[in-house]
């Protein structure tokens, strides 16, 4: 499509739409009163004439072709950064659907406030309409929606991180179930009014009604607020639709390891936001004979398979990764995935017209246009890319991908891990003797606040599952559901192994324990090894440990005392954890179940 056939189609519905998408769009558009209906359809001609029209009213900024090629950097508006979790809602009817840990609001009352907010929302401006495949086309595993939008930046996002486009909607038919996803930036045009690059409101919210599969979202551009395939529909959406069909939607990257022997094993691992996920799934491995390829990173959703097994798929196509901290020592892989037909926002713009952000390189640019727009130099005293800086590229580009990671029956799944950042207590890896064990691993994760989200870097949190800001239902009973779907596993005698490691444990003087990074395949040997039934572990309060000498540390430089404190369990401390914990779970009620409640007695039996 050209940029003229894009400025000039009107409310011209493609043949063969079925009538539920239309009546909708055209609900949504008396309601919004965009001036123009785009419909897009996936297709190089359509981004391109994105791109060009965004160039052209200073959105993006195309960067130099002989670094970055086909790749451009946009800068968000400096209140428009990241997922805004204050202004997320779960609008079920019953508030204890949503629980204590979400924002609840009673469906009625929250249309009633949208409405007027949304009325004339989009004058001014062109409404996109974004349908799109979460999972691979067509596969049993796949759930459809369709995003109406009235950002650019955000239709081309939703085309990198979806298979988005004409045959996407071609597999929505009458009967076919699809989620509705509305957004937008909350700006309207009066005629003859100059646009912004980055247009927002300073009223925004990010509203999900799960009974009615549905998403409006205004005010926002940003990341999980406004590309709602993501958190909005794979996960809070999703994991309300999983509980009622008996699967799960989790905040997992999706990796397959092989090991010296040949042996293959897929591994989902839930961190919370910017604690390592997109790292680990594009590890490279520091140890010989493992090889690590990258199934997904952000995202799984698993249930049992026809053969009795937990088998889970990478709903993304894309990633939108954090920028500050990737470079060519950390991850080399993410670094020659994002090599162009990328999207950057809030990173730094270099001289040369290529990008760089914090750790990148080890050499600092002596002048850059920081993230804001402003001139920056490493005298000015402030990060160059904003801490939350991302980069938007298609899963396909990464040299990592498996080639097994569109699989429309998903990968086995034979270890679940959970993280989180931890300066204290947590070792670097434990194993929980079962899988109730491990739901409790899951539901007691805490973790420090990172830049992902308003709120104060480095707080500690609860964060359950890595689903505090993304499970759409009550927090307990997505314990209660992992339970039940841990008994399914159980009946066909094949149950994954569920572990929880932590990279983040700091020493007395602050630095880190562990190198992390590559350096996490050692973990990760461990963990496989003992999926394999080579290793034996030692049980501990908290689970099972391994035996002393038995985590590879060959050429490693990391002291014994270093070693040793990675592992440290101090009694007092986990006691402390402990009555923490009880007053987390009294927050649920008597929702929690009794098999958590009853992990939690033994823990506090065997600490004596
Ligand atoms: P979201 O996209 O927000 O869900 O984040 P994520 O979980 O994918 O986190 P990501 O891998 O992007 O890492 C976030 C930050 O943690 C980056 O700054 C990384 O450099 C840093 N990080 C990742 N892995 C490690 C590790 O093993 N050790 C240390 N010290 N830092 C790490
Ligand atoms: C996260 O915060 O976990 C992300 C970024 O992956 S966002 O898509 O903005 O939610
Ligand atoms: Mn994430």
């Amino acid at each position: 499509m050209s940029i003229a056939e894009l400025t000039s189609i009107d409310f011209i519905t493609p043949d063969g739409v079925p009538e539920s998408v239309t009546s909708w769009v055209t609900e949504i558009a008396a309601l919004t009163m965009p001036d123009h209906i785009v419909w897009c359809d996936g297709s190089q001609a359509e981004v391109d004439a994105f791109t060009h029209m965004m160039v052209a009213s200073g959105t993006l900024t195309r960067l130099n072709a002989e670094y970055r090629p086909y790749s451009f950097l946009a800068r968000s508006d400096p209140k428009d950064v990241a997922r805004v979790e204050s202004r997320t809602f779960i609008c079920s009817e019953d508030p204890d659907d949503a629980g204590p840990t979400n924002n609840w609001c009673d469906p009625a009352e929250m249309r009633s406030t949208l409405d007027p907010l949304f009325l004339g929302s989009m004058r001014g401006r062109t409404m996109y309409v974004v349908p799109f495949s979460m999972g691979p086309l067509g596969s049993p595993l796949s759930r459809l929606g369709v995003q109406v939008t009235d950002s650019p930046y955000v239709a081309c996002s939703m085309g990198i991180m979806t298979r988005m486009g004409s045959q996407a909607l071609s597999l929505i038919g009458e009967d076919t179930k699809w989620v509705r996803a509305i957004h937008s930036v909350g700006a309207p045009l009066q005629a003859g009014q100059a646009d912004v690059p980055w247009p927002s409101n300073d009223t925004k919210y990010i509203s999900h009604f799960p009974e009615t599969r549905e998403i409006w979202s205004f005010g926002s551009a940003y990341g999980g607020n406004a590309i709602l395939a993501k958190k909005a529909f794979a996960l809070r959406i999703a994991s309300v639709m999983a509980r009622e069909e008996g699967w799960l939607a989790e905040h997992m990257l999706i990796i397959k390891i092989t090991n010296p022997r040949g042996r293959v094993f897929h591994v989902a691992a839930a961190f919370p936001s910017a604690c390592g996920k997109t790292n680990l799934a594009m590890l490279q491995s520091t140890i010989p004979g493992w090889t690590v390829e990258t199934i997904g990173d952000d995202i799984a959703w698993m249930g049992r398979g026809t053969d009795g097994r937990l088998r889970a798929i990478n709903p993304e196509a894309g990633f939108f990764g954090v920028a500050p901290g990737t470079g060519w020592k950390s991850n080399p892989t993410a670094m020659n995935t994002i090599w162009g037909n990328t999207i950057f926002t809030n990173v730094a713009l270099r001289d040369d017209g290529d990008i760089w952000w914090e750790g990148m390189s080890d050499a600092v640019p002596r002048h850059l246009i920081d993230w804001e727009g402003k001139d920056w130099t490493p005298e000015s005293g402030r990060p160059a890319a904003h801490p939350n800086s991302r980069f938007t590229v298609a899963a396909k580009q990464c040299p990592s991908i498996s080639d097994d990671w569109e699989d429309p029956k998903g990968v086995v799944i034979d270890a679940i891990i959970f993280g989180g950042r931890r300066a204290t207590n947590v070792p670097l890896v434990v194993e929980a003797r079962d899988w109730e064990h491990g739901v409790y691993m899951g539901a007691t994760i805490s973790s420090e606040r990172t830049a992902a989200a308003e709120g104060t870097v480095g707080e500690l949190r609860r964060d359950p599952f890595a689903m505090m800001p993304f499970v759409g239902y009550n927090m307990a009973d997505h314990w209660a559901h992992w339970l039940k779907i841990g008994a399914g596993l159980r009946t066909s005698g094949s149950v994954p192994r569920i572990f929880q490691v932590n990279w983040f444990r700091k020493g007395s003087d602050g630095s880190f324990l562990w190198p992390g990074f590559g350096e996490n395949s050692r973990v990760l040997e461990w963990i496989l090894e003992r999926v394999d039934g080579q290793v034996a572990a030692k049980d501990s309060p908290i689970g099972l440990l391994p035996l002393e000498g038995a985590l590879n540390v060959d050429g490693l430089d990391v002291s014994e005392d270093d070693l040793a404190e990675l592992f440290a369990i101090d009694k007092d401390q986990w006691r402390g954890e402990a009555d923490s914990t009880e007053e987390f779970f009294a927050t649920f009620g008597e929702r929690v179940p009794a098999a958590v409640h009853k992990q939690l007695a033994l823990l506090r039996e065997k600490l004596g």
